[in-house]
């Protein structure tokens, strides 16, 4: 069986229609489930009423096609939508989360909580542009802190090895494949993913 997995699509932020890059892709495959793994609509970005009416395509695409899982950025989308959403989603010895999860794990955050960090990616969502804007450049200063970009996803990559057997998640933008842990390439950078059950392989296409 193969599974399309879609993730970190930032639509919103980016303009991008899920039903063509579906069409696209089930070209070459045939589909039996869709999986999303959080930040496909970017509420952070965007004003909400805005971003809802300008995706209003893409969340019918999610209603309809996908098993769905929220990221940090589309928190809220379970409140205000009548999509189903997972926290986490298990399928075959798999376990699917967004991976904003680690990151509030991260040893150098630790006057943060998985709770404040929900708590600031629920307020994100919700708050005006320019607000958020102002929100997220003070957030990425506080999540950085004295560690390099490169390092701290170093860091995070090594505690998603503690903390998970059998992961499969987004976030970060970027693919690695060690067996117990994999990481997934964003949609908006052009990437999408099939999990070939049988073979147990996941394997990373680029859209064109
Ligand atoms: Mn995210």
């Amino acid at each position: 069986m193969e599974i399309l997995i879609l993730t970190d699509a930032h639509a919103g932020q980016y303009n991008l229609n899920f039903w063509d890059i579906y069409n696209k892709t089930e070209e070459n495959f045939n589909f039996k489930k869709v999986i999303t793994l959080g930040d496909m609509i970017d509420l952070w970005r965007t004003n909400l009423d805005d971003c809802l009416i300008q995706n209003e395509d893409n969340i019918n695409f999610l209603k309809k096609k996908c098993i769905n899982i929220r990221g940090n950025h589309d928190y809220v989308l379970p409140e205000i939508t009548k999509i189903k959403y997972y926290d986490e989603y298990n399928f075959k010895d798999f376990w699917f989360i967004h991976g904003h999860q680690i990151e509030a794990n991260m040893s150098d955050l630790p006057f943060m909580s998985q709770d404040d960090y929900i708590k600031i990616a629920k307020r994100m969502c919700y708050c005006s542009k320019p607000i958020a804007k102002i929100l997220e450049y003070l957030y990425g200063i506080y999540k950085t802190g004295s560690n390099s970009n490169i390092f701290r996803i170093q860091k995070v990559l090594q505690l998603a090895e503690v903390l998970y057997d059998n992961v499969v998640f987004g976030h970060y933008h970027k693919y690695r494949d060690n067996n117990n842990i994999k990481t997934l390439p964003a949609l908006c950078d052009g990437y999408y993913t099939i999990w070939n059950t049988k073979e147990n392989e996941f394997k990373i296409y680029k859209l064109h």
